[in-house]
């Protein structure tokens, strides 16, 4: 019988309000305006991102679930037994559905997820499709976990699963400060299979984020409509457009909310100024070559054992393991923008 259908509170630290009020006020007033990503997910902002994960032109989903499914036998065997397998962001937990079926000796799976009613409801289908594996939820924000629930059976070791390409939406410092953390949760012998976006050709990554049926101008714009809605600002959806462009010198997407002639806003009695042609930015997507992202994981206490990627590079799934010891501050460690493939080859 699987006891895991009681959702045990976050070890985390407690979560604070969720702060979009001052935040969005925070990032209208910069000189670049920005609002952050993380209020895009509201629950029809989720929804319009599954629709995204199922576009034709939106590659990231299909192939990395291709990739999970092609390389199973090789990933399960690099996991190895007796694990705790924690997954940080599970939502559905559709990925994870393949992983468990090949993980048969498991000590544990640790989902994490913010949203208490998605965590809930993919534990109990997963509880009735494995009812042999002992499954102990987190409702919390990943980025805060102080430590994990532990397993029954004592684990062999423990392996963190990111998929989704999610680490692409941290800025590089972000990302390498949140892998170091999980670094250090999953400790000595620890591991974890991550999937990357990699750079290619402008043509292929903005029409991935411009699609042609407007889905992701939708998802883009909600966030001016959730600031309306829960914050009573005052923003003209009418008067925006969602435009996606690469950024080839910072190696990301920029999803942006360009204003289509001079207005302002009010949000919380405040009034902000728009020019014509004046944007915010929404989110960033990074997208990284191997050894730029190899390096990034050096930065953060990981060394990459296996690289899985689809035969057209678009995407990769890696295993990376914990090191067991510190860089020393004199030797050079490579930077995460790419340019310094030799070094990260030096280097191992
Ligand atoms: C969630 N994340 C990995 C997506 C991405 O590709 O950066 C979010 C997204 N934004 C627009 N389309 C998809």
């Amino acid at each position: 019988m699987n006891d895991a259908l009681l959702l045990p509170r976050s070890s985390g630290r407690p979560r604070l309000p969720d702060g979009f009020l001052s935040e969005a006020v925070a990032g209208l007033s910069r000189p670049q305006k920005m609002l952050p990503c993380k209020f895009l997910y509201d629950e029809d902002g989720s929804r319009l991102f599954n629709q995204i994960c199922e576009l034709e032109e939106y590659y990231p989903t299909r192939t990395e679930n291709q990739i999970l499914r092609d390389n199973i036998n090789e990933i399960a065997n690099l996991i190895g037994s007796e694990c705790r397998l924690v997954e940080f962001g599970s939502g559905s937990g559709i990925k994870t559905r393949h992983l468990l079926a090949h993980l048969p000796s498991m000590s544990g799976y640790i989902p994490i997820d913010i949203s208490g009613h998605q965590l809930l409801e993919s534990v109990v289908q997963l509880a009735s499709e494995f009812p042999g594996l002992e499954i102990n939820p987190l409702e919390a924000d990943y980025n805060e976990i102080a430590e994990i629930p532990n397993t029954k059976r004592k684990p062999k070791r423990t392996v963190a699963f990111f998929p989704g390409s999610t680490i692409g939406n941290f800025v590089p410092v972000a990302a390498i400060a949140f892998l170091r953390r999980i670094a250090l949760l999953c400790g000595s012998g620890g591991g974890l299979l991550i999937g990357v976006d990699r750079k290619k050709p402008r043509q292929i990554l903005e029409a991935a984020y411009n699609d042609r049926k407007g889905v992701t101008a939708k998802f883009n714009l909600g966030i001016l409509a959730r600031a309306n809605r829960e914050l009573g600002a005052d923003f003209d959806l009418s008067a925006f457009r969602h435009r996606a462009p690469y950024d080839e010198n910072h190696g990301r997407i920029e999803m942006r909310l360009v204003s289509q002639r001079a207005q302002s806003v009010r949000l919380d009695s405040q009034e902000f100024s728009f020019e014509e042609g004046e944007f915010i930015i929404t989110e960033h997507s990074y997208k990284y070559t191997l050894p730029g992202f190899a390096g990034l994981a050096l930065r953060a206490g990981f060394e990459l054992v296996r690289n899985w990627e689809d035969r057209n590079h678009l995407f990769s799934v890696l295993f990376l393991r914990v090191r067991d010891y510190e860089p020393s501050p004199r030797r050079t460690v490579p930077g995460c923008d790419g340019t310094s493939g030799r070094a990260w080859e030096a280097w191992w």
